[in-house]
């Protein structure tokens, strides 16, 4: 392991809600929840004041509704997000080719690779400056963390949210591990989590002290050795620049076709426990579960189907891969099977959301006197073209965007990035003065203020 803090990670805040607050200059400083709105939706994330309330990712958004009633509640607008990203990756590439992005919102960067960063003062003001460029570029805010591994560089960023800078000085990693749970470490979902529980082992310390040979008889070969190196704080795991290694997956050719299709079940089965245990050995977990199948002719497909969260349990990776089974045929004889998952945390919720933009949005609110509409099930289309929190113009009025619609009608509210917080106003569904519109950038660039590299002066 290096022995200065020159990994860095970087996650911004609340990122899909500080994109709306940049954005709508009226949520700001308030309880922004973004989700599917739908009656199966789950809430994305939620801004910081909002999860005084209890609101977090991946909670169903009917509880949401009922902790936070008052928040305002919008659709993700992907495209915005991802633009974002992009401009905060391009930040970070200038930092090093070593940049290994987890989602849209996060990436771990080689600070050394780049020659940016040899020791803790000079990581910490590449870091300072980093968040500084971020700001002044995006508008938006980002916590960074510093130390000699990927490991603690993440659970230092943790530390520093929100808006915060944490460096772990090498040599004090075990001291700060030790106390925290299992669960801060890489590799450790939520079944091994539960495994390592019921044997009693619940911190980091105590994981060091059962030893590497309990760990293994625990946990397999594999698994039990890597964890048992993390809670050493031993993490040697390089900074690797492309997404692709990211994914672990597993494939077997046979030489003979099979035909069964019991006998196709169980190699993906088997196929499925492979690719965890690769997965478990790597430190990951995914949320993508993909299914590969060449048949007897030679045709190719796959299938993947995304959970809610991230996994590492054998037994729902082999759920999921049954089930994207369950819609290939395969009569005619099978030449390959493989079995991925992805361990990208890569957010894309899109398929979930993108139902939930299509429903009716039942929520609106009315200059600041919450109104509720009560949500009529036979839709008219027109009404399907306001989402809450997306983008419109009015021909006099400008840009705003939706807060809600139902009965006929929408609630808009005029504002920009760049403006006061706006006015209200409600128009009818089929108004032909309103239109669907594309986002506005959040920061608008202006002469002498942040160059084309996006870079900074001092300051
Ligand atoms: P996170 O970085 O996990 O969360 P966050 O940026 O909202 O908040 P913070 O980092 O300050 O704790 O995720 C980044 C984005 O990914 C998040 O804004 C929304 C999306 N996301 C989901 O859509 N579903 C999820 O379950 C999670 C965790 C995140
Ligand atoms: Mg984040
Ligand atoms: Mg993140």
């Amino acid at each position: 392991m290096r022995n200065a803090p020159t990994i860095l990670h970087l996650d911004m805040d609340a990122f899909y809600a500080s994109v709306e607050q940049a954005s709508k200059p009226s949520l700001r400083g308030k309880a922004v929840i973004v989700g599917g709105l739908g009656p199966r939706g789950v809430v994305a994330t939620a801004s910081y004041e909002a999860r005084v309330f209890g609101v977090h990712s991946a909670m169903p958004m009917a509880q949401a509704r009922r902790l936070a009633p008052n928040a305002a509640y919008l659709v993700p607008r992907f495209g915005i997000y991802r633009d974002i990203s992009e401009q905060v990756m391009a930040l970070l590439r200038e930092l090093s080719p070593l940049v290994e992005p987890l989602s849209l919102d996060e990436a771990f960067v080689d600070l050394e690779a780049g020659g940016v960063a040899w020791d803790e003062a000079s990581a910490r003001l590449v870091g300072a400056k980093l968040r500084a460029d971020i700001r002044a570029v995006t508008g938006l805010s980002g916590s960074v963390g510093l130390a000699a591994s990927k490991m603690l560089a993440k659970i230092a960023s943790e530390q520093a949210k929100p808006d915060g800078l944490v460096l772990i000085e090498p040599g004090t990693e075990r001291a700060l591990l030790g106390p925290m749970s299992v669960r801060t470490l890489p590799g450790v979902g939520p079944a091994t989590g539960d495994h390592l529980r019921r044997a009693g082992i619940h911190t980091v310390d105590e994981l060091a002290e059962a030893g590497e040979d309990e760990l293994v008889r625990l946990l397999g070969k594999a698994h039990g050795h890597a964890l048992y190196a993390m809670a050493l704080a031993h993490d040697e795991r390089p900074v690797v620049a492309e997404r692709e290694a990211k994914s672990v997956s597993v494939e077997d050719t046979y030489d003979v076709d099979i035909h069964d299709r019991a006998r196709v079940g169980m190699e993906v089965q088997r196929l499925a426990d492979r690719c965890v245990r690769r997965l478990r050995a790597a430190g990951l977990s995914g949320r993508t579960i993909v299914l590969k199948v060449r048949r007897y002719d030679f045709s190719t497909l796959t299938r993947s189907e995304t959970l809610r969260g991230p996994t590492d349990d054998p037994a729902v990776v082999r759920e999921a891969a049954a089930r994207l089974l369950d819609s290939v045929d395969t009569t005619g004889g099978v030449r390959l099977l493989g079995v991925g998952v992805s361990g990208l945390a890569d957010y894309t919720q899109e398929d979930l959301f993108a139902q939930a933009a299509g429903e009716q949005v039942e929520h609106a609110e009315e200059e600041g006197d919450q109104e509720e509409f009560a949500g009529e099930r036979e839709a008219a289309p027109a009404e399907r073209r306001w989402v809450a929190g997306h983008d419109v113009r009015h021909t006099e009025y400008g840009h705003g965007w939706v807060q809600g619609s139902g009965l006929g009608r929408v609630t808009v509210r005029f504002e920009t990035p760049e403006s006061e917080p706006g006015r209200v106003r409600t128009f009818r569904v089929d108004d032909p003065e309103l239109e669907p519109a594309e986002p506005l950038p959040l920061v608008v660039r202006r002469p002498g203020g942040v160059d084309d590299s996006g870079s900074v002066g001092v300051g």
